[in-house]
């Protein structure tokens, strides 16, 4: 389970992607959102102060989580996370 806090005053998102790429490296399509590839799972419109909670049944493997409101990304909100 992911705990969630947005502690920002804007709205964000976690899309949660089955992924081997670095989390730094995913490709960018023309409207400025990372490649959501191997989606898994997302929680989308995390209110400013928000609090949420998002359960997903990760097999193994390499993930990267990104909020992906355009531009996002590319801001440095993106994670690895890896599941053994
Ligand atoms: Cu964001």
């Amino acid at each position: 389970m992911f705990g969630i806090r947005n502690h920002a005053a804007m709205a964000h998102e976690v899309r949660v992607l089955k992924s081997d790429v670095d989390a730094d490296k995913l490709p960018i399509d023309g409207a400025a959102k990372a490649s959501e590839a191997g989606k898994v799972g997302e929680l989308l419109n995390i209110g400013g102060g928000a609090s949420r909670k998002l359960v997903l049944d990760l097999t193994p493997g390499r993930y990267v989580i990104v909020c992906n409101i355009a531009g996002h990304y590319q801001l440095g909100m993106r994670v690895a996370l890896e599941v053994k």
